[in-house]
């Protein structure tokens, strides 16, 4: 049974930046907004959205986010496809085929020989991108009709699946394991790593929840899901410092002999801090709900107060969870002035739901203002490091994670 816990209100598509047209209501198609609403299935302890939006909508050839455009991501997929290559050989894998669901602009794939990567992409702009940097790719949605036709056309099967930040956005998770179980080889592995729900709830991050994360994934449930498709979880990596906390999960066929695998203890481990943290339990959700509520209120308090005070206040980063606090706590114009980023396809455009303007960060002087929302606050360290200028001339950062509070 699916019980509801969190109301965020009506949202629109995290990353469809508006051009001012749109804005304006002179295009052809008005803002498409849902009911952001979370709920906790009884059963397998998951948390998902209870209103999915029609895939097409979110990931088509318009997407704004370029993982290349990230330093410390292209970093992190260098490092992580290094830890795999690692892994094979100790795994004893002869040869390696590596496809990655959700390739996005090709940041990790490109660390693979050519020959060997392939791509599932459903956004046309990026899957160009990656056929001409020569991996084949099937501009696509992953399922079990795409799976089938990759092994047929290869005429083998998987040693690697690999996905990151992408199996929390399918809504149909059975039809996305059994796709994986069908066309992983017989020691294949499957590793993703997706946001961690325990990093979320112990963090305060509510804004991991928007419109293209259907679900936020525990190890709790994760392990349930994937065993009735088939397939072992037997290995967790704890990511903290990767999106605001994630995990990366390594999976393999339930019956195959094991021995070459790790033992389950990352997995047990795992599994009792979340549950001692009471994932499996509804009642942790409901004060959630209530923490969520009060991040709300104090924030919007502060920048009113701000506001009331005359200070100037932007905002940093023009992130998918930016768009989600924004159109929750219905933070406008009137308290935040401008959204400064570094990516080319979000310039010049409009936040969506809320209609704040989207600046280069380099022709915005951020010493003009008083205080800056940090949007990106999973890159906190990064980006207070790169605007010590800002800190130097009395300038405060203000985030809401853990709780609202200012830093400098
Ligand atoms: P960032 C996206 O979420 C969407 P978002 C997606 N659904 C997902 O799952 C996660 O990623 C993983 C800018 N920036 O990474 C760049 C600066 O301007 O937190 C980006 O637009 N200056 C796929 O959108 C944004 O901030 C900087 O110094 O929440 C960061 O977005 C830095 C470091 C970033 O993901």
């Amino acid at each position: 049974m699916k019980k509801e816990f969190l109301d965020l209100g009506e949202q629109p598509i995290a990353n469809k930046f508006l051009h001012w047209e749109e804005v304006m209501g002179d295009a052809d198609d008005e803002e498409f907004f849902f009911d952001l609403k979370v709920v906790f299935d009884d059963e397998t302890n998951l948390v998902s959205l209870k209103e999915f939006v029609k895939p097409e909508l979110m990931f088509n050839d318009e997407y704004k986010y370029n993982t290349s455009l990230s330093v410390p991501m292209v970093k992190h997929f260098k490092d992580t496809a290094e830890h795999l290559k690692e892994l094979r050989n100790q795994w004893g894998y002869k040869t390696l085929n590596v496809l990655e669901i959700g390739s996005n602009d090709g940041p990790f794939i490109s660390n693979f020989k050519k020959g060997q990567g392939i791509c599932v992409e459903p956004c046309g702009n990026f899957a160009t991108k990656t056929e001409k940097m020569g991996y084949k790719t099937y501009n696509d949605f992953w399922t079990k009709e795409l799976a089938k036709k990759i092994v047929e056309e290869r005429g083998e099967k998987l040693d690697l699946i690999y996905s990151a930040n992408c199996i929390c956005h399918i809504q149909d998770l059975d039809d996305c394991f059994e796709a994986v179980k069908n066309s992983l080889s017989e020691k294949g592995m499957f590793v993703f790593e997706d946001p961690s729900l325990l990093r979320m709830m112990e963090r305060g991050s509510y804004d991991q929840i928007y419109d293209e994360h259907a679900h936020v994934f525990s190890v709790l449930a994760l392990e349930k899901i994937l065993k009735r498709n088939g397939l072992k979880l037997f290995k967790v990596e704890d990511l903290s410092h990767i999106h605001g906390g994630s995990n990366r999960i390594y999976v393999r066929h339930m019956n195959i002999n094991s021995d070459m695998f790790d033992p389950l203890e990352s997995v047990n481990f795992a599994i009792n801090e979340e549950v001692e943290f009471g994932l499996d339990n509804f009642k942790t959700y409901e004060i959630f709900a209530k923490r969520v509520e009060k991040s709300k209120s104090d924030l919007v308090s502060k920048l009113k107060k701000l506001n009331k005070d005359g200070k100037r206040v932007a905002s940093y980063g023009a992130t998918s969870k930016s768009t989600t606090v924004f159109n929750y706590c219905g933070i406008g114009r009137d308290l935040i002035e401008l959204v400064t980023d570094t990516t080319p396809d979000k310039i010049g455009l409009y936040t969506p739901g809320t209609h704040i303007p989207v600046k280069n960060r380099d022709e915005v002087d951020i010493l003009e203002f008083d205080y800056l929302f940090l949007g990106a606050w999973n890159f906190k360290d990064t980006i207070s490091n790169k605007e010590q200028e800002f800190i130097q001339n009395g300038g405060k950062f203000i985030t809401h994670v853990p709780e609202v509070m200012e830093f400098s």
